[in-house]
């Protein structure tokens, strides 16, 4: 573990959780090397960016409920039975490569996730995490293919943002984008600005746009902004779905939504031999 950085605090927490908290001029965040997870980014005015559940688990092998999971090599259900849903990434600890200051007052932390931590059906791939924090809170995740097949890779940054209640909110950015909608199996086109009174469970496709998250009773908008994804998922479980999960209050869907930097259904991505592919994301308040 290679720290050289005046701007990070280590602690060990639930368990054997690593947390990193990163206090930079313009903004602070928690992140644990367990799933390479953000749990919390704070901008210069202090506003919660990311929502954790009240209910979550902090336990190794169990995925945290909120911040921002890494659904990693695959997205939603395995094709393969007994396995975990959204892939391995966020279970596993990532190794600590690197946490450095940069001459730009921003924090970088890079995490590695080696082949050899995955079930052998996947040990071709491996990964890096690159997150930068700053005025704007970055991500990049590399995948490697280190096989000398084509491998599909599907994943997603499963950001879960706080909102003062799902009445208040709407998400543009997506206005004459088709979705795959998740509860029916058939796909609709987005005609209008995003607003939820239902269950939403959508992969919209065949999109690179930047999302905006306004919330009538913030002084803020939240943007996020993207690059190798062509998917963007957006998802509430509303009233049903949050009482049937464990790790989520039941009235907790007043207080979240999920938009998500992905490549998912038709934006699955086809890794030749040797090869690497990036998705990233940026989320900043204006
Ligand atoms: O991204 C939306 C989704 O696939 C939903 O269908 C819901 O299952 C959500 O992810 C959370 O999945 P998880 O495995 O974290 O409970």
């Amino acid at each position: 573990m290679n720290i050289q950085s005046k701007n990070v605090i280590v602690s060990f927490d639930k368990g054997d959780m690593q947390f990193f908290e990163v206090k930079t001029a313009n903004s602070t965040a928690l992140i644990t090397n367990y799933g390479a997870h953000v749990l919390s980014f704070k901008d210069a005015q202090n506003h919660e960016v990311l929502w954790v559940s009240e209910e979550s688990y902090f336990e190794k092998g169990k995925p945290i409920r909120g911040g921002i999971p890494v659904c990693w090599p695959y997205f939603g259900a395995s094709i393969v039975a007994n396995e975990p849903a959204h892939g391995y990434a966020r279970i596993i600890d990532w190794e600590v490569e690197e946490v450095c200051d940069l001459a730009n007052g921003e924090v970088k932390l890079v995490f590695s996730l080696r082949g050899s931590k995955l079930p052998v059906n996947y040990q071709m791939l491996s990964a890096t995490m690159e997150i930068i924090v700053g005025k704007t809170l970055k991500m990049k995740l590399t995948s490697y293919n280190n096989s000398t097949k084509e491998l599909k890779l599907t994943q997603a940054l499963h950001s879960y943002f706080n909102v003062s209640d799902i009445a208040n909110i709407k998400v543009t950015g997506l206005e004459n984008t088709t979705y795959f909608n998740s509860l029916d199996g058939s796909e609709y086109l987005q005609n209008s600005e995003i607003t939820i009174n239902e269950e939403v469970d959508r992969v919209y496709l065949n999109t690179d746009k930047t999302c905006t998250l306004v919330d009538s009773a913030k002084t803020y908008k939240l943007e996020i902004a993207k690059s190798g994804s062509l998917s963007t998922v957006v998802w509430n479980p509303w009233i049903a779905k949050a009482q049937r999960m464990v790790d989520f209050g039941d009235e907790e869907y007043h207080n979240m939504i999920c938009i998500e930097t992905t490549n998912a259904k038709s934006d699955a991505r086809i890794l030749m031999a040797n090869s690497n592919t990036v998705i990233a994301l940026e989320i900043s308040t204006k």
